[in-house]
């Protein structure tokens, strides 16, 4: 028995990839929601003393304590290691991290350029920006790795799938506020994003259109306060 706490938050799509991974590996733990509401951070102090990052998703378990989403997932998967979620091959696995990796940074800087960026030629600019990354996705990646499965690696769902997923749910809110659509010859990945959102460990975490455009306003009018939107600034500068 393992004892596992994850201080999470039901807003986050980091926190979001944590919960999945960890159905996914059938365990139980206790989670704790630090509550971020609109622009007011309401981030008790021990929660400050828990992490310099001061974000979700925080994971204590087994008497350490680790943040970061793709490092938590990481963790998580050594020290669970079944059912597993990385390829079994010094190859795959390295694609899987090179994959975890786009997606944690050419991934991340489109879809946060799209939303966070005010004015109509800038947003047009990141909108050219996250297709192109969306283009290559596909390419690079499903039509090259994801060929004998629906999944990224093929047959086997893993960290990749799960790195990528909660902002892939999130496209309706970016179509909402900034006319963002994939583009429709991308219809491997748009297969790949219908099989990973019938897995029950992600159908279980998603939420509605509705409920994503309304946390995201203040992305939206650029008014969010807090340490995601002040890092995610420097990225975009
Ligand atoms: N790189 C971090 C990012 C986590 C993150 O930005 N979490 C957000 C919520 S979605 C947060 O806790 N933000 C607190 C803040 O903005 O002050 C990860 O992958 O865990």
């Amino acid at each position: 028995m393992h004892d596992i706490e994850l201080v999470t938050s039901i807003i986050c799509p980091f926190a979001q990839r944590t919960r999945i991974a960890l159905a996914e590996k059938g365990v139980d733990y206790k989670s704790t929601e630090i509550e971020f509401l609109g622009d007011r951070f309401d981030k008790p102090d021990w929660f400050l003393e828990l992490t310099p990052y001061a974000t979700v998703p925080v994971l204590k378990m087994n008497g350490d304590v680790i943040y970061d989403s793709d490092v938590v997932n990481q963790y998580i998967e050594d020290v669970l290691p079944e059912p597993s979620l990385m390829p079994g091959d010094a190859n795959g696995r390295a694609m899987a991290r090179l994959w975890i990796n786009y997606s944690n940074t050419k991934f991340i800087r489109g879809f946060y350029g799209v939303i966070m960026s005010q004015d109509e030629a800038r947003i047009d600019q990141f909108r050219k920006e996250f297709h192109k990354v969306l283009r290559f996705m596909e390419s690079e990646g499903l039509l090259k790795l994801g060929t004998d499965g629906p999944y990224w690696m093929g047959k086997k769902f893993s960290l990749v799938d799960i790195t990528f997923h909660p902002f892939i749910e999130r496209f309706g809110m970016l179509d909402h506020y900034r006319g963002f659509k994939i583009p429709d010859d991308c219809t491997r990945l748009l297969k790949w994003i219908d099989a990973v959102r019938e897995r029950p460990s992600v159908a279980n975490t998603i939420l509605s259109d509705e409920f994503h455009i309304d946390i995201y306003t203040h992305y939206a009018r650029g008014t969010q306060k807090g340490v995601t939107a002040q890092e995610l600034s420097k990225v975009l500068a």
